[in-house]
């Protein structure tokens, strides 16, 4: 933590970092709700109790691991041909529920924080778990906004995994120990640690996991720590 008081004043010190790697889901936008319920319209289907609690153990990894997580509750065994049609079932939910998104859905603080940590001369880049970052960057007009992505589709292992994180940092041309990531899962900061990179929780269940070098109040508490 990089705070403490100097005659009777708050302050905060800075990160000295050059390169800021965001999480997607649950940070810039908040694709996590249809996340939730693409989940619960398949697990009603098949009959598994499902509720936000159970979510959030989904937050930041893979589709199949998610949904291995949600069979926990079901009787049933099911072969692997079952559980990839269940997670393309869940996709192509979610994928209609993307759909509906547009720039709109991009808030105005995530939007202007963005632009001024650029104007302030750091590289920023995505570290997401998903398949459809570059579908959601479309949608909510961030295609081509950051310096390098890196996700579901670039990695073998999701998160707690560093693979994503070191894979943004590489496409960067930029030190994990000169990246901070911004996280909404605890995963991610594992991963983020795990890399070598400093880790910033922003809601979910990052928030105090207790890994986390710096809690977030707000996205745009960001301009007070670079
Ligand atoms: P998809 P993030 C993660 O995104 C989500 O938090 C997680 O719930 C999801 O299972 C994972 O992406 C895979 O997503 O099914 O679209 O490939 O938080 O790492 O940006
Ligand atoms: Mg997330």
């Amino acid at each position: 933590m990089h705070s403490g008081s100097l005659k009777g004043e708050k302050y905060f010190m800075k990160f000295e970092k050059k390169a800021i790697i965001f999480d997607l889901d649950g940070v810039i936008c908040f694709t996590d709700k249809f996340h939730y319920q693409a989940w619960k319209a398949l697990a009603d289907r098949l009959g598994i109790y499902f509720d936000e609690k159970i979510n959030d153990r989904l937050r930041g990894v893979s589709r199949m691991a998610s949904l291995e997580i949600i069979l926990e509750r079901s009787a049933e065994t099911y072969t692997q041909e079952q559980k990839e049609a269940f997670a393309e079932e869940k996709n192509n939910i979610y994928r209609e529920l993307l759909k509906t998104m547009s720039p709109a859905d991009l808030t105005d603080e995530v939007r202007d924080t963005l632009v001024e940590l650029r104007h302030r001369g750091y590289k920023l880049s995505i570290g997401s778990s998903s398949k459809n970052t570059k579908f959601i960057l479309e949608r909510i007009g961030l295609s081509d906004f950051f310096d390098a992505i890196a996700d579901g589709t670039d990695i073998s292992r999701s998160k707690p995994d560093p693979e994503v994180f070191l894979k943004s940092a590489a496409k960067l041309g930029v030190a994990p120990s000169d990246c901070a990531v911004v996280e909404d899962a605890k995963a991610g900061i594992e991963a983020a640690k795990a890399g070598g990179m400093a880790a910033l929780a922003l809601f979910g269940d990052a928030k105090d996991c207790g890994l986390e070098d710096y809690n977030l109040k707000s996205f745009s508490d960001l301009l007070n720590i670079f």
